[in-house]
């Protein structure tokens, strides 16, 4: 299957990730992608640029415009912090109605945490993975069974005008509302942390459906404040699991998902890797093997497919992650 990529998703270099107030070293780093493309031997796509309506189709024009001078006006403001990182937030209780003035106040307009820093590449690297998302559905509709795009920073925690949990634009809502042009989406979320922000673009349309698999924010894991079971609805499918969940209950709710995607035209997969046991950011503790099986259960849908990186962060595993995964999808079609 084609592998679509951009050196320009290289460009985000976070400086760290504010956690509980004290920076430290980020996560998500440009280093993720050169561990996956080295991993697979596949056909490699530049990602090719598209139109701006494609993102708002999904985005709020002010996320975008702001996204796009957010460092330079931080950075002319000469502010004692070098990325752009918010100290206020707009709380629903500050019943706010309009952006803050102060270059330093907004940022807690269109951030909801202080783990996802503006640097001077963000945007490019943003705008990047939007691309190669959206040449990974170029290819689909072309007629490729499926498409990979290989892409940083990810996505699935972006709203329709806020972005935080490493994220900036959400690649795999912006490919999803451009494959709905062909027919029903599905959107299926296999990445440990809940898409919360996907979940929030497509609620209560009846065109793309989503579902997600993730460990439960109950249990005190980021979003914290989705991805629990009851906000699914005719729409959505949430399927949360408890911490140290591992191949068994987790491969059972990747079997829900595809089930729930039965009926669409096209599938979207947001494919985190963070669910491995061994990854820093989750404690759920599914295998390599698990993610071929679940490779293998998305393909038997048989569907045009879109895959789209979000998550995964232990370097020494996650090419390894993608590789069973994409195999898995090929081997499970029918
Ligand atoms: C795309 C994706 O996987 N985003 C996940 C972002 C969740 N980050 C939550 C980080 C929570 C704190 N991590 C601190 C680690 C300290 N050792
Ligand atoms: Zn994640």
């Amino acid at each position: 299957m084609p592998v679509v990529r951009s050196d320009r998703c290289l460009l985000h270099e976070p400086a760290a990730e504010i956690w509980v107030g004290v920076p430290g070293p980020a996560a998500e780093t440009p280093a993720r992608l050169g561990v996956i493309l080295d991993a697979l031997d596949a056909r490699v796509v530049e990602a090719e640029s598209h139109p701006d309506e494609a993102l708002l189709a999904v985005h709020d024009e002010a996320l975008l415009a702001y996204l796009a001078g957010a460092w330079r006006e931080w950075n002319a403001a000469d502010l004692p912090q070098e990325q752009v990182v918010p100290y206020v937030f707009a709380h629903r209780e500050l019943a706010a109605r309009r952006e803050p003035t102060a270059v330093w106040a907004r940022p807690g307009w269109f951030a909801y945490d202080t783990m996802t820093l503006v640097g001077p590449g963000t945007w490019e690297a943003a705008r990047a993975a939007a691309d190669a998302a959206l040449t990974a559905v170029d290819l689909v509709v072309a007629g490729e069974p499926v498409a990979y795009a290989c892409t940083r920073p990810p996505g699935h925690h972006v709203t329709r005008a806020a972005f935080g949990g490493s994220c900036y634009l959400n690649n795999a809502a912006i490919a999803a509302a451009a494959l709905s042009a062909t027919g029903p989406v599905a959107v299926l979320d296999v990445d440990a942390h809940h898409g919360n922000g996907t979940q929030e673009i497509f609620r209560g349309r009846d065109d793309v459906r989503t579902g997600s698999v993730h460990v439960d924010p109950g249990a005190g894991w980021f979003p914290h404040f989705l991805g629990f079971a009851d906000e699914s609805d005719e729409s959505n499918l949430n399927l949360p699991l408890a911490p140290g969940s591992g191949d068994g209950p987790w491969l059972e709710a990747v079997a829900e998902l595809v089930g729930w995607a039965h009926g669409a035209a096209a599938l979207v997969v947001a494919l985190g890797v963070d669910a491995a046991a061994g990854d820093p950011e989750s404690p759920l503790e599914v295998s390599g093997s698990a993610f071929r099986e679940a490779g293998r259960l998305l393909g038997a849908l048989g569907l045009p497919t879109v895959v789209v990186q979000e998550g995964g962060y232990d370097l020494r595993a996650l090419g390894e992650l993608v590789r069973e995964t994409l195999l898995g999808l090929e081997e499970g079609r029918p």
